[in-house]
């Protein structure tokens, strides 16, 4: 034996892994130390037998994952909504399905991703977060939909998202199908101000037109979004767009509003770095903050069963990840949103961990990069709410 250190040898430069080892050393511990206290205080201490005087009588925290009231990652939820400012970030339900035109059953979207979401930890080893260390989390619960109702729903949502993204919260949503992204970009667009909102659009679907079987369906929400001053077409990114289920009247309104569409080939043969500077350049051209829109049919459908229209041949999973990473740390994102999880089609709850996995890594990438938390709330939040940022439809 020659070596008289513990520690193995450093590459040069050193690996990820071994920089997220010495990320982890300097993580506090204060959090979960308030997360044991309090599940003592409120969940009795354990029996005499356990040895672990951590361990409460009744589960009030992150263990056993398997236990426990199935919040998303067990944050704590905020019954009192008009409390939420007072966190860095709102998880929101929208169990909606009444914009599908296959396969139903995103209403139930919410309660799959929240379910699946007590296996993660908040600790991530290569982002060196954690966090229940670094960030407030909330879950308000879902919005009140109205099944069979697009456009009552609609003005639910709006009117939900608004009062999350006005209170300061970083709102993210759980869906629900796609129709909804027009909703919640319309009620971010109310507390805009003459401020501007790029979109990036994960996606196998252009999701551009106007109707489909006569109504503002999951395949219509950018054609209305982009009818917003707020929301101009030309800051409107697709990424992962192709295959056999484009509607070519989506397609020609693409064309006409001049969006910028990325096919998966596109992407992977510029690369992801440069397709994330494409993305990044087009977004933020002449806009204040971007939201992030993630249909998780983006996704190689052998990946996601659990959708409404799952289509072969999209990104994989750490291709979409390592885009809406690097995304995310260099733009000022204000919300996002991950939709199509049908926990009814889904095997082994895969879909629903994938979206799982979309927000956890998305948190993560807002606290690496200095956006989370919030130092104060940003400029192009205002309190007012202007109530006619959408062109009337009939
Ligand atoms: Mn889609």
């Amino acid at each position: 034996m020659t070596s008289s250190s513990s520690e193995s040898p450093l590459f040069n430069p050193p690996t990820e892994a071994q920089q997220a080892l010495e990320k982890e050393r300097h993580l506090p511990l204060t959090g979960w130390q308030q997360e044991v206290s309090q599940g003592l205080a409120f969940g009795l201490e354990a029996a005499e037998s356990i040895k672990d005087r951590t361990i409460s009588t009744f589960s009030r925290g992150e263990l056993p994952h398997f236990a426990g009231i199935n919040t998303f990652l067990k944050a704590p939820y905020l019954e009192d909504v008009r409390q939420v400012g007072n966190y860095d970030v709102a998880i929101v339900g929208v169990p909606h399905d009444s914009g599908t035109t296959y396969r139903p059953g995103t209403r139930f979207g919410p309660q799959g991703i929240r379910r699946i979401s007590a296996l993660y930890t908040p600790y991530n080893f290569e982002f060196g977060v954690d966090l229940r260390e670094q960030i407030t989390l909330c879950d308000v619960g879902d919005i009140f939909t109205i099944p069979a109702n697009n456009e009552k729903s609609f003005d639910q949502i709006s009117k939900g998202i608004a009062h999350i993204f006005a209170s300061g919260a970083f709102p993210i949503i759980l869906g629900g199908d796609h129709s909804i992204g027009f909703p919640t970009v319309r009620g971010v667009c109310r507390h805009l101000g003459d401020k501007k909102i790029g979109i990036i659009h994960f996606d196998r679907h252009v999701d551009t037109q106007e109707t489909d079987l006569d109504e503002r369906m999951h395949t219509c929400p950018w054609f209305h979004a982009t009818n917003m001053a707020n929301a101009p077409a030309k800051n409107l990114v697709q990424l992962g767009i192709g295959g056999w289920q484009v509607p070519r009247q989506g397609v020609k309104v693409c064309r006409e509003r001049a969006t910028n569409i990325l096919t998966v080939t596109d992407i992977t043969e510029m690369g992801l770095d440069a397709a994330a500077d494409f993305a990044l350049e087009r977004a933020l051209d002449g806009t204040d903050c971007v939201w992030i829109s993630f249909d998780i049919d983006c996704i190689d459908a052998g990946f996601v069963p659990g959708t409404g229209w799952p289509e072969p041949g999209g990104l994989l999973p750490r291709e979409a990840l390592y885009l809406l990473g690097k995304i995310i740390r260099n733009a000022p994102v204000c919300g996002m949103e991950v939709v199509e999880v049908s926990p009814p089609y889904d095997i082994s709850d895969m879909t629903s961990l994938m979206a799982t996995r979309v927000i956890c890594d998305a948190m993560a990438h807002l606290v690496v990069s200095g956006q989370l938390p919030r130092q104060a709330k940003p400029d192009y939040i205002y309190a007012q709410a202007n109530m006619n940022v959408d062109v009337p439809w009939a």
